[in-house]
C-alpha cells in the first residue's frame, strides 16, 4: 500500500492524536502533546491538515499575549511543514458555563457570551484561511423534557446561526458552517441527533446556502442508523461540508475508534462512496488513540486511520473494475436505478394511458425476479478482504 501525501487531504483534530486519554471513570494515561510536536509527527506521516477548538491551542480564556503566542506558534510550524488548517471548530462543552448548552442554554446571558466566544474564532478561522468552520453542539440538549423547551432552543439554535452567517458574510470571509449532529453524549439527548435531523433544521435557516453537515461515522452509528446512507443522503442534498471519520461498535458509548476498526464493511460502503461522489473535501479524522495507548501507539494508530482509507479505496475500486462485479450489478438492476421512471418526454398523462404499465402489467411475474444482492455483497466482501 502506498503511502499517504497531502494530496490525499487527511486532516486530524489537534484533540484526537492530543487527547490525554481521561475519561468518566479514570486519569489521563499519557502527557500532553503540544502543538508544534502534533504538526511535525503529522506531516511526517502525509497528513495534510491540522484542526482544532479554540481551547485546544489556547485554553479557555487565554490572556492576548498567550493567545497571540500559540497561535504564532501554529503559524510557523504550518509554513515549516506545508501543513494547513481546512477547518477550525469551537468549545462550547467543557467549562461548566456551558453545562446547559452554549446557543441554546436556558441562561441567556450565556448564550451571548457563546455568541461572542465563537465570533472571536469565526475571526481566526479566517486568519489561518481555514474554510470550514465546524459546530458540535454537545451540550445543546437535556435530560429531561420538562427543563427544556425544544422549540424555543430550536429557535434558539436558528438565531445563533443566523447571526454566524450575517457576520461571515458581512466580513466577506470565504467560510461555510457545518453542523455536527449526536444523538446524546454528554447531554441525555442532544438536538440536532442525527444528519438527517440537521438537514432538516438548515433548510429553515436565513442563509442555508452557508450551512451544511459534518456527519461523523460513529454519532450516527450510536444512533442504529447506516453512516453510508447518511453522507449519500447529505451529498443528494449539497450538504457534505465536512467529515468525521472514525470507528464504532455498535450503539454504545461513543468510542472514537479508528476508521475501520468498525463496521468495516460499511466503512468499504463510505469510502466507494466518497471516492465516487466527488466529494473534494478533507478526509478528516475524529478518532482517539485508545487509552491502553503509550506515545507509541498514538502515531501508529494516527498511521492507522490513513492506511485503512488508501486500503479501502484501491480495494473499492479494484471491486468496481471487476467484470463480474460489473455483471452481478446489471443483474440486480444498480445502473437501471440511475434512469428516469419515466421515458423522456413522457407525461403523467401519458403514464396514465400506458396499460402496459398497470392493467397488462404482470406483478407477479416480476414478484419472481431474483436480485442477487447477497452474491453482490460477497463479491464486495471478497475484494475488501483481499480473496479476489
Ligand atoms: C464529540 C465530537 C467532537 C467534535 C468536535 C468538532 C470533540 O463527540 O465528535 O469532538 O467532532 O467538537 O466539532
Ligand atoms: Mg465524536
Ligand atoms: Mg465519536
Ligand atoms: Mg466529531
Amino acid at each position: 500500500m502506498r503511502s499517504p501525501t497531502p494530496a490525499d487531504r487527511f486532516s486530524f483534530g489537534l484533540w484526537t492524536v492530543g487527547w490525554e486519554a481521561r475519561d468518566p471513570f479514570g486519569e489521563a494515561t499519557r502527557p500532553p502533546l503540544d502543538v508544534v510536536e502534533a504538526v511535525h509527527r503529522l506531516a511526517e506521516r502525509g497528513a495534510w491538515g491540522l484542526t482544532f477548538h479554540d481551547d485546544d491551542l489556547f485554553g479557555f480564556r487565554p490572556d492576548e499575549s498567550t493567545r497571540d503566542k500559540q497561535v504564532g506558534r501554529l503559524r510557523e510550524v504550518l509554513e515549516s511543514t506545508g501543513m494547513v488548517v481546512p477547518m477550525i471548530t469551537t468549545n462550547l462543552f467543557t467549562h461548566p458555563v456551558f453545562k446547559d448548552g452554549g446557543f441554546t442554554g436556558n441562561d441567556r446571558g450565556v448564550r451571548r457570551f457563546a455568541l461572542r466566544k465563537v465570533l472571536r474564532n469565526i475571526e481566526l478561522a479566517a486568519e489561518l484561511g481555514a474554510q470550514t468552520f465546524v459546530l458540535w453542539g454537545g451540550r445543546e440538549g437535556a435530560e429531561y423534557e420538562s427543563a427544556k423547551d425544544v422549540r424555543a432552543a430550536l429557535d434558539r439554535y436558528a438565531e445563533a446561526m443566523d447571526l454566524l452567517c450575517a457576520f461571515v458574510l458581512d466580513r466577506g470571509y470565504d467560510i461555510r458552517f457545518a453542523l455536527e449532529p449526536k444523538p446524546n453524549e454528554p447531554r441525555g439527548d442532544i438536538l440536532l441527533p442525527t444528519v438527517g435531523h440537521a438537514l432538516a433544521f438548515i433548510e429553515r435557516l436565513e442563509h442555508p446556502e452557508l450551512v451544511g453537515v459534518n456527519p461523523e461515522v460513529g454519532h450516527e452509528q450510536m444512533a442504529g442508523l447506516n453512516f453510508a446512507h447518511g453522507i449519500a443522503q447529505a451529498l443528494w442534498a449539497g450538504k457534505l461540508f465536512h467529515i468525521d471519520l472514525n470507528g464504532q461498535r455498535g450503539a454504545k458509548y461513543d468510542q472514537d475508534l479508528v476508521f475501520g476498526h468498525g463496521d468495516l464493511l460499511n466503512a468499504f460502503a463510505l469510502v466507494d462512496l466518497l471516492e465516487t461522489a466527488g466529494y473534494e473535501g478533507p478526509r478528516h479524522f475524529d478518532y482517539k488513540p485508545s487509552r491502553t495507548e503509550d506515545i507509541t501507539g498514538v502515531w501508529d494508530s494516527a498511521s492507522a486511520n490513513m492506511r485503512t482509507y488508501l486500503i479501502l479505496a484501491e480495494r473499492a475500486a479494484a471491486f468496481r473494475a471487476d467484470p463480474e462485479v460489473v455483471q452481478a450489478q446489471a443483474l440486480a438492476g444498480i445502473p437501471d436505478l440511475a434512469l428516469p421512471t419515466l421515458d423522456p418526454g413522457e407525461s403523467l398523462q401519458d403514464l396514465l394511458a400506458d396499460r402496459s404499465a398497470f392493467e397488462d402489467y404482470d406483478p407477479d411475474a416480476a414478484g419472481e425476479r431474483g436480485y442477487g444482492f447477497v452474491r453482490l455483497h460477497q463479491l464486495a466482501l471478497e475484494h475488501l478482504t483481499g480473496a479476489r
